[in-house]
């Protein structure tokens, strides 16, 4: 018999049993949630106050995400946050309080220990766009433009756009790959929401597409809610395979991977990996061992053959960017560095860029894909 004070232990996004069964109340623009369903919801409150004025979601037992505009309004509040005290606020590099683009933060907190009420939620697979999937947004936000906040958890189900459709409904610009927009008239999330996750259900488990960062009013015609997008917008033209133990990928599986060769050599000495159609990112040792009329070669497969693919193209490098801290001779830190190409590659099925990681993305515990043309012995 299961017993609710010690349920087997839960990775991530599992509802815990026993807390499945909702008896929520209806209101309007969704329900009130039973306690422990949403596990990886967390409140930010100030010590003596029970108002929750942000929303957060767990990403693992130390770690929470929260809005960038949530954690620095209030990183010189009164009072320390309570129940879990914050050690640590990591606001995204890139975060423009005017623009709120990048609009998220890493929240340190001392370490929760098991509970049945708190659970990570799990992060989504790579390539996957969610649009047209049903998400859910909860949080202690107001339940309607202007109006109170709840005092108890809610949750609206909301529809998720393709980008592209939110586009049309905002100005130009402002939607960029780093949002994903959700929700209709009269189901979104508002005011105090902020910094809360946007989760959709793979099989039994719950996965964070995005966290709740603006929007046009709340839950009005035609102005979705704007999220920081937490799913990848990274495109393989093959879905994606784990590699175990290491094995020939199939064609242009990697489109992204590129060769570091000589002057019209087909013999990779260093890779890379493409973050546009003209500038690659690899390690910074690379380039000392770089000669100024080195190529780079998109779309290869088989460097041994030039029959399986024709889609490989060569590029000369016009600019070597090699970050500052870099030290040759330890190598150990900082070892990356940018190639500009001297004129962009065609993008497509043999030549697409990855997409970078939001700041502060832990990915502790997760598998990893390493591809490459390096030896496949140590003794080679
Ligand atoms: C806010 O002010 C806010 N309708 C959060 C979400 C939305 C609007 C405003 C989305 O924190």
């Amino acid at each position: 018999m299961t017993s609710f004070k010690h349920p087997a232990p839960v990775p991530c996004g599992e509802i815990p049993e026993g807390e499945r069964e909702s008896e929520a109340e209806r209101i309007v623009g969704g329900v009130v949630t039973e306690r422990g369903e949403h596990p990886w919801v967390a409140g930010l409150v100030w010590e003596g106050e029970g108002a929750v004025w942000c929303g957060a979601v767990l990403v693992s037992r130390s770690t929470l995400l929260t809005a960038a505009h949530c954690a620095q309004s209030r990183e010189r509040g009164r009072g320390r946050p309570i129940r879990r005290k914050i050690t640590k606020i990591r606001i995204h590099e890139n975060y423009d309080p005017l623009s709120l683009s990048h609009d998220l933060a890493v929240l340190g907190v001392e370490e929760v220990v098991g509970s049945e009420v708190v659970v990570p939620i799990c992060f989504p697979s790579p390539n996957e766009s969610y649009a047209d999937r049903p998400g859910v947004v909860a949080g202690w936000g107001r339940t309607e433009e202007g109006g109170a906040m709840s005092s108890a958890l809610r949750e609206v189900q909301v529809p998720i756009l393709s980008n592209q459709e939110c586009s049309h409904l905002y100005p130009e610009g402002v939607i960029t790959q780093a949002v994903v927009c959700a929700g209709a008239e009269g189901r979104d999330a508002c005011q105090a929401d902020s910094g809360g996750p946007l989760v959709v259900g793979v099989g039994t488990r719950r996965v964070l597409v995005g966290v709740v960062s603006w929007g046009r009013g709340c839950g009005r015609p035609d102005s979705p809610g704007v999220y920081v997008r937490v799913s990848s917008c990274g495109e393989s033209s093959a879905p994606p395979q784990r590699i175990l133990g290491g094995s020939e990928v199939r064609l242009h599986e990697f489109p992204w991977q590129v060769a570091i060769v000589g002057y019209y050599k087909v013999r990779p000495f260093c890779a890379g990996v493409l973050l546009s159609d003209t500038w690659v990112l690899t390690a910074a040792h690379c380039t000392h061992e770089m000669h100024h009329d080195d190529q780079v070669l998109v779309g290869e497969h088989k460097w041994s053959s030039a029959r399986d693919t024709n889609l490989t193209v060569r590029r000369n490098i016009a600019q070597v960017l090699v970050h500052h801290a870099f030290n040759q001779h330890s190598r150990m830190d900082a070892d990356v560095a940018l190639l500009r190409l001297a004129s962009p590659v065609p993008l497509g099925r043999a030549a697409m860029p990855i997409c970078l990681p939001e700041g502060g993305q832990e990915f502790t515990g997760q598998m990893a894909t390493v591809t490459g043309w390096g030896s496949v012995s140590s003794c080679e």
